[in-house]
């Protein structure tokens, strides 16, 4: 039909994993019913993440960004469903986790918003042009969910 369900791109940063979060991570997306449709690790290029935060080039903390950014592999995935780039921000929690919430990812997993251990799209467009720059077509996998109970429309 014409139904057309929303992407997302969600990362485990650097020290999510050294911390062995994605898990936990993980999880979280699949126990609200959201369908992992991409998923890979890789160590991330300075070239990449310039693209990435383009808009925080001339943030003052972008040079502290990019050295925290490439400390280690990140897990990088994209989540499928309804509402899941606004939802996924809710669960994600705010930027700066001194100010996120309890029960959110930053809220329970982070204090300081240089190691706020995951990244999530914040708008459709930014949700489109996040995957387009981390993902070939080719790695984003469409499978039918059989569950009528759970994800599907
Ligand atoms: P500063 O040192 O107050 O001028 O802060 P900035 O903004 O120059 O440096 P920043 O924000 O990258 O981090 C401050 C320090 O805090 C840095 O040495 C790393 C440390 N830090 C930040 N977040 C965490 C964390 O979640 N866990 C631990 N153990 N250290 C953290
Ligand atoms: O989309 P978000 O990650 O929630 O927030 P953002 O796009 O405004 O910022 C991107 C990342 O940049 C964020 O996850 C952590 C980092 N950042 C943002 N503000 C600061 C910052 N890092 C430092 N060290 N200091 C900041 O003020």
């Amino acid at each position: 039909g014409t139904d057309v369900r929303e992407r997302t791109l969600i990362a485990v940063k650097p020290d999510g994993v050294q911390r062995r979060l994605v898990g936990q991570i993980m999880q979280r997306f699949e126990q609200r019913g959201f369908k992992l449709v991409g998923l890979k690790m890789m160590q991330v290029s300075d070239d990449l993440l310039s693209q990435h935060y383009s808009e925080l080039r001339t943030k003052p903390f972008y040079p502290r960004l990019l050295h925290y950014m490439t400390m280690g592999p990140v897990v990088v995935m994209v989540w499928e469903g309804h509402k899941v780039i606004q939802v996924s921000r809710t669960m994600v929690g705010h930027t700066n986790p001194a100010e996120a919430q309890a029960g959110t990812v930053r809220g329970d997993f982070s204090f300081h918003v240089s190691r706020n251990v995951v990244h999530a799209s914040d708008s459709p467009e930014g949700a489109q042009r996040e995957i387009q720059l981390w993902f070939q077509k080719k790695e984003l996998l469409n499978w039918d969910c059989f569950d009528q109970t759970i994800t599907c429309e």
